[in-house]
């Protein structure tokens, strides 16, 4: 039924993300720990190139990670541009929790990672780094619509699963009494533009979260959601009595109607969460699928429906 769930996220690569976030729960862990917990998991995984260690580099060939965390109390820290440190989303906990800011980009974000005890760690792993110098041959630029599914990491440029990754899991967990929290981390799109920040480290694009209506985080081309700031709008679609799932449809119909033939074959999906433990999942193109822990700890991966 879907309205007991406490734990969602974004792609199949989020079940064993949100078993590791119910079990932190289990132990005793807050919201904040479950999510942290959670997406650290892909950030680790050297087989997922789209989150963390071993995501695809951009253009010049750096890793670079954004990642937000939020809680329901007004709690957020993010990072964008972040290198040369695993857990981007720890160091936006760090910011939320140590620094007066919510938000430190490039070089001052991975100086405070360092300053914080964050080890240095080279991201850019010789599979990565292959992929991007045969990336540099055609620099093709052109993003692959839910190269994030299936055989996420295993392909080739060009091929599902191979390459122009721009993938990212974004996680929502909610406790008994309703009260929640998101995060959201991701290496971006791959090759993309040195300097480049998607839609995953910003508060109301990436991930939304308000105390008494519920969440929303985003996946896909970052640029369609922070043009229209979607989770934002998911969440206040929910504030003003749309289930999540008419909410997440809402907002994808929004970016078609105002980009109209921009948008073809690109892919963005929504997805949310009320206080009740209410989903919705909505996507461009088919494809995208998400992630769902119960109460009872059991996880199910499900396809989000698409607008084409
Ligand atoms: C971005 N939205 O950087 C992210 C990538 C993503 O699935 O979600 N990929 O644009």
């Amino acid at each position: 039924t879907g309205s007991d769930a406490v734990i969602v996220s974004t792609w199949d690569f989020g079940a064993p993300a949100n078993d590791a976030a119910f079990a932190k729960g289990r132990s005793g862990g807050s919201l904040i720990d479950m999510v942290e917990a959670g997406v650290m998991v892909p950030e680790a995984d050297p087989n997922n190139h789209s989150v963390g260690y071993s995501g695809y580099p951009d253009r010049d060939g750096h890793v670079t990670l954004d990642a937000v965390i939020m809680d329901d109390a007004g709690g957020v820290g993010a990072v964008a541009a972040l290198e040369d440190t695993v857990h981007a989303i720890s160091v936006a906990r760090a910011v939320m929790e140590h620094t007066p800011h919510t938000f430190l980009v490039g070089e001052g974000a991975t100086r405070f990672a360092r300053d914080r005890g964050f080890p240095r760690v080279n991201l850019l792993t010789p599979e990565a780094e292959k992929a991007w110098r045969d990336w540099l041959k055609t620099q093709n630029y052109k993003p692959v619509a839910n190269s994030e599914t299936g055989t996420y990491g295993a392909g080739r440029p060009g091929t599902p699963g191979g390459a122009l990754d721009h993938d990212t899991i974004g996680m929502l967990a909610r406790d008994a009494s309703g009260r929640m929290a998101g995060a959201c981390t991701t290496s971006g799109m791959a090759f993309k533009m040195r300097g480049r920040v998607g839609d995953s480290p910003q508060v109301g694009s990436g991930l939304y979260v308000e105390r008494g209506v519920g969440g929303a985080t985003s996946t896909g081309l970052g640029e369609e959601v922070t043009r229209t700031v979607g989770t934002a709008r998911v969440v206040a679609s929910m504030r003003h009595g749309m289930s999540p799932q008419a909410a997440c449809e809402e907002a994808a119909r929004h970016i078609a109607s105002l980009r109209g033939d921009a948008i073809k074959g690109v892919q963005v999906g929504f997805l949310a969460m009320d206080t009740r433990g209410r989903i919705g999942a909505f996507c461009l193109l088919p494809g995208f699928t998400y992630a769902v822990t119960d109460a009872a700890g059991k996880t199910r991966v499900e396809k989000a429906p698409s607008l084409f």
